[in-house]
């Protein structure tokens, strides 16, 4: 078997020839996991035996316990350019976001998976020098880093938050208990559980370095599998093995010793008024005891501006995150109008923007449905597809303006939930605020309104697929405001938008 040696032969025309695709981020991180080894002993994407072995079994079909499926779905047009019996015509080339090589994938199988999409197994090997990226130096294999670690025991922490002197006690308790070397692993592949960039977390975690006992910080892509926990902390306890951990602080719950590694459930520590210590709860009387902030405390701080008080965090923890998530009213953010044709939202998008530019407090963008149709999304219909487009295409606009602390108003009919999801995620990865506010006027009014004459048309048969008539509008599950601007007047609408905007922090209170 050529491919477990390094010298598979690949003759660069096979290269050449072979289809590439760029898996979706979450692949991605398995595939830079399983090219680092940290997947040991996986080599490749799971088959369909494996799959179905690990959901009945929990274990791979040979037997191995591993805790998550490990898959590479693509879609069936290209799996079809595939001939898993001939070596030389089953290579598909796996890509980065800009379309540079990370990995060939040496397919063995292709299984069906949804109804548009195939599974790919294989094994993978790196093409290429392992990319770029920030903090790139920091994201070293298990070999690397175990080379590098002291003999005896280490000590593990995944740091998927920043870490305030709570955590920073524990750490150092642990580590003089156990007499162990620290290793600090940062999950790198997607924003944290409180929406920090990644990049933000690496300097937050670095800004702590001086607090922690002797440690070695290494940034990886840990990727989360939909819908278990328990199985990502097992799949974290795994990689963490691989690194050479030899004991894991717990930071959930759900982790489990085992793959030879022990997990520690770290003691409640509190801040002892009377000395400054962090100390076991119960060692505290109750007048002198004072908890951790909670995530909800530290993220109300940042999003007022108040700088985290020293007891808590370290300041240089506390400046860096405090850069990373200015307050709100600083903060980059995307008022997102969705609602049907003629449901107001144009006129309270505009009202705002002029509101906001009259305060001049922010820096706006709007981006109403006719430039967005003429320029950003020009050649564009209104079939589902094109409008999934166009909101995807404003979603990620928006999101850049967000970015760069303006704020981004946009007011497009966004029938779908899915698009309008994806305008959500795409603000959140940047860093911004997302308002989604529903213009929930009712049908009969808008109809009623029809000041451009589509509704007619559309009843008359004259036009097609107009929202509302015989094209479908979902209604928004998650809406931060609705409102029905029947019976309002202009001023009435915008002013209720801005008053949810200061009140919320997003603006100087009015
Ligand atoms: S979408 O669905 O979000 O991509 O639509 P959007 O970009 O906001 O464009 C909506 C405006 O285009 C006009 N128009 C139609 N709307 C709905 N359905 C059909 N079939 C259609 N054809 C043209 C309509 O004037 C919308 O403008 P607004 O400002 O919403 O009234």
């Amino acid at each position: 078997n050529g491919w477990a040696v390094d010298g598979w032969a690949l003759p660069d025309e096979v290269l050449r020839d072979a289809p590439t695709y760029t898996p979706k981020p979450s692949e991605i991180a398995d595939l830079e996991l399983l090219l680092s080894d940290a997947y040991t002993p996986l080599t490749g994407f799971l088959g369909s035996a494996d799959l179905i072995a690990l959901r009945r079994t929990g274990r791979l079909a040979d037997g191995t316990t591993w805790p998550v499926p490990v898959t590479l779905e693509v879609p069936r047009s290209l799996a079809e350019q595939l001939d898993v019996t001939n070596p030389l015509r089953r290579v598909l080339v796996l890509a980065d976001l800009e379309g540079a090589p990370i990995a060939a994938l040496d397919a063995t199988e292709v299984y069906p998976a949804r109804k548009t999409t195939a599974g790919i197994a294989g094994r993978v090997r790196r093409l290429g020098d392992g990319g770029h990226g920030a903090f790139r130096r920091m994201r070293r294999t298990p070999a690397e880093v175990r080379e590098t670690l002291p003999a005896g025991r280490i000590l593990g922490v995944i740091a998927d938050r920043p870490l305030h002197r709570p955590q920073l006690a524990q750490i150092a308790r642990a580590a003089r208990t156990l007499a162990a070397h620290l290793l600090v692993l940062v999950p790198v592949d997607s924003p944290g559980p409180d929406g920090l960039a990644p990049e933000a977390l690496v300097r937050c975690v670095l800004a702590a370095r001086d607090r922690m006992p002797s440690s070695t910080i290494v940034a990886l892509p840990l990727p989360h599998h939909e819908g278990d926990d328990i199985r990502d902390a097992m799949l974290r306890t795994r990689v963490a093995a691989a690194y050479g951990v030899t004991h894991l602080l717990a930071s959930s719950e759900s982790m489990l010793s085992g793959g030879g590694l022990r997990v520690l459930v770290p003691r409640e520590l509190a801040y002892d008024g009377r000395d400054g210590q962090w100390r076991s709860l119960d060692d505290i009387p109750p007048k002198h005891r004072r908890l951790p902030l909670t995530a909800a405390e530290i993220e109300d701080h940042l999003d007022r501006g108040t700088i985290l008080p020293e007891w808590h965090t370290p300041p240089a923890v506390a400046r860096e995150l405090a850069r990373a998530r200015p307050p709100r009213r600083q903060r980059g953010l995307v008022v997102f109008f969705t609602g049907l044709s003629g449901s107001g939202k144009s006129t309270m998008a505009t009202g705002l923007a002029d509101a906001l530019q009259e305060s001049g407090e922010r820096t706006i963008t709007l981006l109403d449905g006719d430039i967005v149709r003429r320029h950003l999304s020009a050649g564009l219909g209104f079939s589902a597809e094109d409008r999934d487009t166009n909101i995807r295409r404003i979603g990620w606009v928006a999101a850049e303006v967000g970015r760069h602390g303006g704020v981004a108003i946009c007011c497009p009919i966004a029938p779908y939930r899915d698009s309008r999801a994806a305008a959500r995620e795409f603000a959140r990865n940047a860093g911004a605020g997302f308002v989604l506010v529903h213009v929930s006027t009712p049908l009969a009014e808008c109809e009623r309104r029809d000041r451009k004459g589509l509704y007619a048309k559309a009843r008359a048969g004259l036009i097609k697929g107009m929202t509302g008539i015989d094209d479908p509008y979902e209604v928004p599950l998650d809406a931060e405001l609705t409102i029905d601007t029947t019976g309002l007047s202009h001023g009435e609408a915008v002013t209720t938008v801005l008053r949810y905007l200061g009140s919320n922090g997003w603006l100087d209170p009015r």
